[in-house]
């Protein structure tokens, strides 16, 4: 029998991804694809793959014959959901923040540690955050060369990260900005967005977005570190299975609509060169090598935005650290940092279920 593929946050921004994403694939190998969200959008009809589907509300008995469940849901609902679908006898694959770091819960991505899908003894395989994930690939590879020791980062976040909300704000600031002569003088941005009805009280972001950068994405936790940076930490040293991996990580949101970028210095066991680091990043199915300083080609994320691959580029040997590469990576965070991820978790486990 085909295995049942089920996609729990159908009708989300990432679920939208998803079938997307599985709308554009050769072939699939599902015998059936099941759509589930919140009772307030079961009945909606999507076509997935010619057929139209419709969706199911989220119950315990929508998992049944379920193979497979991927979770696009808040941390909150997939904390809630994801056991009932594994008790009910599918693998879930989850893509929020509730188990990424429970020891008996596989933190994956496919082309840095695929053999961690089969030990699930919950059921429950974790896809990583967005802005770890943008840099995995690239890190991956090179860690398998010359052993990862140190990573120094800072993120330049699109706006899209924080959900729908998050992307209208922006357009928003944006379209109340336009034409007006702003970032002149201290406080004028937020002055403006004030009297177009749009107060910083309102906001999904702390400061005004459009004509800046914001120094934080996601909650305070201790010592003044935000969660996502954290998440940074935590998940690369899993992913790549360095537990005392030395990590430090900045995490800006940037006035980008779609597509995470990050500045990586990171630093090896062993000596690489430029040329070892682009042979390396060329031979990836899953990166995209654009490195051309004297025709200042690198990638940036409007050129990037609705592409599977990671683009690598700026890549440097440190003038001043031994055995220490700088370069800039680009991920589309709602493709390779969530909705592709996951998909391909799901393709992994097919002969492994
Ligand atoms: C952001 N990376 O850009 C976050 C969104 O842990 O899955 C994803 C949060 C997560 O705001």
């Amino acid at each position: 029998r085909r295995p049942v593929l089920a996609l729990v946050g159908a009708t989300g921004a990432v679920g939208t991804v998803m079938i997307d994403i599985m709308n554009a694939r050769p072939s699939v190998p599902w015998g059936e694809v099941r759509l589930i969200a919140s009772p307030r959008s079961a009945g909606r009809k999507i076509t997935v793959r010619g057929a139209e589907l419709t969706v199911v509300a989220l119950s315990a008995e929508a998992f049944d014959g379920v193979d497979i469940a991927m979770f696009d849901v808040p941390d909150e609902v997939s904390a809630e959901w994801a056991p009932v679908a594994a008790a009910r006898g599918a693998v879930a694959v989850d893509n929020s923040g509730a188990f990424r770091m429970d020891p008996e819960v596989p933190l994956v991505v496919p082309e840095v540690n695929a053999d961690q899908i089969s030990a699930r003894p919950k059921g429950i395989i974790a896809n990583p955050n967005c802005t770890t994930l943008s840099m995995m690939a690239a890190l991956g590879a090179l860690h398998r060369e010359f052993e990862l020791r140190e990573l120094v980062v800072a993120s330049y976040q699109a706006a899209s990260g924080g959900g729908q909300a998050a992307i209208d704000r922006l357009y928003g600031e944006l379209e109340a900005l336009a034409g007006k002569e702003v970032g002149v003088r201290a406080g004028d941005v937020a002055e403006a967005l004030e009297a177009a009805g749009l107060p910083l009280s309102e906001s999904p972001f702390p400061a005004p977005l459009a004509f800046n950068v914001v120094p934080w994405a996601g909650s305070l936790k201790d010592e003044g570190w935000t969660s996502e940076e954290l998440k940074v930490r935590n998940e690369s040293r899993k992913i790549l299975g360095i537990p005392d991996l030395k990590v430090s990580a900045t995490c800006v949101r940037v006035p980008v609509v779609t597509t995470h970028s990050l500045a990586v210095h990171a630093t090896f066991a062993r000596e690489v060169t430029v040329e070892q680091a682009h042979k390396i990043f060329a031979g990836q199915p899953t990166i995209v090598l654009v490195d051309d300083p004297t025709a200042k080609k690198f990638p940036t994320p409007v050129d990037v935005v609705g592409e599977d691959p990671t683009y690598v580029g700026r890549v440097r040997q440190a003038l001043d650290f031994p055995n220490t590469l700088d370069f800039f990576v680009c991920g589309d965070n709602l493709r390779k940092g969530a909705a592709l991820n996951t998909y391909e978790i799901a393709e992994e486990l097919v002969d492994r279920l």
